[in-house]
């Protein structure tokens, strides 16, 4: 009988070590700590950088397809403002002095040089007073301002620390289609 009794007291005392609140938490701490180093970072904190990956290939830079402060430039297919390349920064990056914005317009542009399409970013930069020169309002996709998640004609800048408006970048963020 004291067999028994040792061997139900054993049995009770580790099914309440395996199922206390804090050896419960504990497990549920390692799984989500585990876990989370295994999800790549959230879409949110990527969607304000400009691509790491390698770009598409460029039309010539002799034609209006591959110039970027052209409007013909064949990223601006959905853009609305004045391109960075012909305000002091490139397509890709802000000019000095300013700050590129977290929110963004994106469009789907088709590349001329290997007739695929690509996510575009138009990111607006912010912090200086309107660059001025070369607008280009091509607006494919676009959609009239009362739907603001569809328009481009958006100030992105409210998201940032200066909601002042300066000229707009033209990131490829992905292919569109296979
Ligand atoms: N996203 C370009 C822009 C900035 C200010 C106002 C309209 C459009």
């Amino acid at each position: 009988m004291k067999m028994l009794d040792r061997w139900i007291e054993g049995s009770a005392r580790d099914l309440a070590r395996r199922t206390a609140r804090r050896s419960v938490l504990a497990r549920l701490g390692t799984l989500l700590i585990g876990g989370a180093a295994s999800i790549p970072l959230l879409p949110v904190a990527r969607g304000a950088e400009p691509s790491r990956l390698p770009a598409p290939g460029e039309p010539s830079s002799d034609t209006p397809q591959g110039n970027p402060s052209a409007c013909e430039y064949w990223r601006h297919c959905a853009i609305d403002g004045f391109p960075c390349a012909s305000c002091g920064g490139s397509q890709t990056h802000c000019p000095p002095g300013t700050e590129l914005s977290a929110a963004t317009w994106i469009g789907i542009c088709r590349n001329p040089t290997d007739s695929r399409d690509y996510i575009i970013s138009y990111n607006d930069c912010c912090g200086k007073s309107s660059c001025g020169r070369d607008p280009c309002n091509r607006n494919e996709g676009d959609s009239p301002i009362y739907m603001p998640a569809r328009s481009n004609d958006v100030n992105w800048c409210m998201s940032s620390k200066s909601n002042v408006y300066h000229c707009t970048i033209s990131a490829v963020l992905g292919q569109a289609s296979e």
